[in-house]
């Protein structure tokens, strides 16, 4: 059984090149997760998300302990046989998809008390049944429960959820051991918080480097914030973590966002804009986004991109994607998740050559160009 491991392999400026071995097989980092809410990530099959180059799906916690519950999965065999996905799982624990999706919330020391946006059954999220359920679907790299905060927020509403998550940090890494999660070669995250303030990002690395865990996350980041602000955080924040453990930047985000953040040291990303865009007739590709809903398509016989391997962006024109996204057909989303979610990968395969090859500098400023031109 593979240890949750990682190896750093290159570096080029602040970026890193890496691998991050689990059960479930090996993460050339960095890396995007495309995200698998329900155990499924919207309109692909799983062999075509592999396909793509993605290495690991996100599930969620919230989601499925509500529908179909985590002990029925568990039953059926884990999660990774469930969804016919082998390779490797992470899983969010919960709290953020309770913020903003669960009715009536109510937190406090414990955990979180909330109604299912399904039903509006009660339920109660603490950091140990967050584990047991991550820990139920068989998540390789689960995640701990944290309290993210909208941003702008009070300094004073700010501290006191980075604190409440420092606390839940410590009972979910004993939970996890308990159930022997290191045992199976899964890893637990710890989850940064602070919001905007510089000295409450900084105590809260220390704090989790303290504590040891498989790997960081950085949360409450891209939560209505600008752009700057966040990448003003991550150069404060990742000078504070160990250097020899992978760095998560969770729910971020565009592909700008990401060629940013890369920049400043981050290994891994999730997001559903490459999905949720995708289903909605936006386009991501190497000339930026192109809105297929548009009338200029109409006519169009080009493909979203001749060069590319995806079939998807090279064997469908314009105009036909553009006649599926205005009928409201299935496959214009199939199509255009297949071709976002290929797009995303090839920028991640880039980056990856590129800090290998000590070319970052160049292939951030070919990339930013490109997407500037413009589809012409
Ligand atoms: N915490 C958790 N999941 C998250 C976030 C967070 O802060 C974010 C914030 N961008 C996305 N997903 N647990």
């Amino acid at each position: 059984m593979s240890r949750y491991t990682y190896r750093l392999m290159a570096t080029d400026g602040m970026a890193r090149r890496g691998e991050l071995t689990t059960a479930h097989g090996v993460v050339r980092t960095p890396a995007f997760m495309p995200v698998g809410t329900q155990g499924t990530v919207k309109a692909m099959y799983t062999d075509q998300v592999r396909e793509t180059g993605a290495d690991v799906v996100l599930g969620n916690t919230y989601h499925l302990m509500l529908r179909p519950g985590a002990e029925r999965v568990a039953r059926l065999g884990g999660l990774h046989h469930f969804m016919n996905w082998p390779h490797t799982i992470l899983t969010d624990s919960g709290g953020f998809q309770v913020m903003s999706l669960a009715q009536l919330r109510k937190l406090d020391d414990i955990g979180v008390r909330f109604r299912s946006h399904l039903d509006g059954a009660e339920h109660v999220l603490t950091p140990e049944r967050s584990i047991e359920i991550q820990g139920l679907l068989g998540a390789d790299i689960q995640m701990q429960l944290d309290e993210c905060i909208r941003l702008p927020a009070s300094e004073d509403e700010v501290a006191r959820a980075m604190r409440l998550s420092l606390h839940w940090a410590e009972r979910s890494k004993v939970a996890f051991e308990a159930m022997g999660g290191p045992d199976k070669g899964q890893g637990l995250h710890g989850i940064v918080q602070g919001g905007d303030v510089k000295s409450l990002r900084v105590e809260s690395a220390r704090a989790l480097s303290a504590m040891d865990f498989g790997g960081y996350s950085i949360g409450g980041l891209a939560v209505g914030e600008p752009q700057d602000v966040m990448l003003d955080m991550l150069e404060t924040t990742l000078p504070e973590l160990p250097e020899d453990k992978p760095r998560y930047l969770m729910g971020v985000g565009t592909p700008e966002d990401i060629l940013e953040s890369v920049a400043r040291g981050i290994d891994m990303f999730d997001c559903v804009l490459p999905t949720r865009a995708g289903r909605h007739g936006l386009a991501y590709t190497r000339f930026g986004k192109i809105n297929l809903k548009n009338a200029r398509h109409a006519d169009d016989p080009r493909p979203l991109d001749a060069d590319s391997d995806c079939p998807a962006a090279r064997d469908y024109s314009r105009a036909y994607l553009h006649h599926l996204v205005k009928a409201g057909e299935a496959l214009s989303m199939m199509l255009l998740t297949w071709n976002n979610l290929a797009y995303y990968q090839s920028l991640m395969a880039g980056m990856r050559e590129a800090i290998s090859t000590g070319t970052f500098a160049d292939f951030r400023e070919e990339t930013l160009q490109g997407w500037a031109k413009g589809d012409i």
